[in-house]
């Protein structure tokens, strides 16, 4: 392929700010973006979780800048932005990664329960894509991708809050789109399906007798790709959306599946 071509999947040059990414979904997108060349930044609540992470990105050969932060914190989230565009530059990537899930029937979740839901999975991305836009719009470019779900289009049984921030996130998406797409800003979504990390790891639990949960094989049914999906099966998407390869996509939510929202599902045997 033509080399000019591939440049426009680079990174070089560019430094990406991915949130929660100690590990699990950021993590992945965060060693993609890297091997792209561009300059990582991710933040944790704990400093041991952002020591762990600095450990496990020099791993693999990634000098990553860890920070402790708490993203629906706004005061934290525009000193970690100050700091970052004083000692590395300003951020030309974001990704709004961190986020929480609690599966709880939804007359059985608190107010607060669900307040916290919200507050982690959809006022943090607003709080960081608000702190990072004035200097994207300055410099004239910039990347927001959020980390949506297959929740943005679908419910399910106790998890309420979540596909209601993870839906609300999928329009926030949209209207960053609508109000900073004259900027050069171009904001996108991943939607991934069931992706094997610890968020998901109480639904893949072998059983007492040793068989699979009943979701895991549930979601294996239900995925054409038969099988759960993994951090690195969403790092094309991501570099795609974070190169100037997607100049002209602008307000979609990219769903990395496997097929699962396209299927209606395997006939039980
Ligand atoms: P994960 O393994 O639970 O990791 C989530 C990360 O976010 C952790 O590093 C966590 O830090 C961090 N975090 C949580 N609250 C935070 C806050 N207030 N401030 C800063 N960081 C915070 O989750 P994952 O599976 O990698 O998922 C990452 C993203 O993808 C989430 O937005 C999730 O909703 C979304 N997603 C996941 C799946 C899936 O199947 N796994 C599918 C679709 C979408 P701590 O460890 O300190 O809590
Ligand atoms: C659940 C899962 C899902 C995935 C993901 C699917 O309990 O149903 O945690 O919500 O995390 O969001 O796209």
């Amino acid at each position: 392929m033509e080399k000019n071509f591939l440049q426009g999947f680079s990174l070089e040059g560019k430094v990406a700010l991915v949130t929660g990414a100690s590990y699990g979904i950021g993590f992945g997108i965060a060693t993609a973006f890297a091997r792209c060349g561009a300059t990582i930044v991710f933040n944790d609540l704990k400093q041991e979780l952002v020591d762990k992470g600095l450990a496990a990105y020099k791993e693999l050969g990634i000098e990553a800048h860890g920070y402790v932060c708490d993203v629906t914190k706004e005061e934290q989230v525009n000193a970690l932005v100050a700091q970052v565009e004083k000692e590395i530059g300003v951020i030309d990537i974001l990704v709004n990664n961190a986020g929480i899930i609690k599966r709880i029937p939804m007359h059985e979740m608190t107010a607060a329960e669900f307040r916290q839901v919200i507050d982690i999975d959809l006022n943090g991305p607003f709080i960081v894509s608000k702190a990072v836009i004035p200097s994207m719009i300055k410099k004239g470019h910039g990347k927001i991708i959020n980390i949506c779900s297959m929740m943005s289009e679908l419910g399910r049984e106790t998890v309420s809050a979540y596909a209601a921030a993870k839906g609300g996130l999928k329009m926030l998406t949209r209207n960053i789109c609508s109000e900073y797409g004259e900027f050069n800003i171009q904001c996108n979504g991943i939607g991934p399906g069931y992706i094997a990390t610890p968020q998901t790891a109480p639904l893949r639990e072998r059983q007492p007798d040793g068989s699979r949960h009943p979701f895991d094989s549930f979601i294996v049914a239900k995925t054409p790709a038969a099988r759960w999906g993994t951090p690195e099966d969403l790092q094309g998407p991501a570099v795609f959306l974070a190169s100037d390869a997607s100049n002209f996509v602008n307000g979609q939510v990219l769903y990395v599946d496997g097929g699962i929202l396209a299927y209606i599902g395997k006939q039980p045997k």
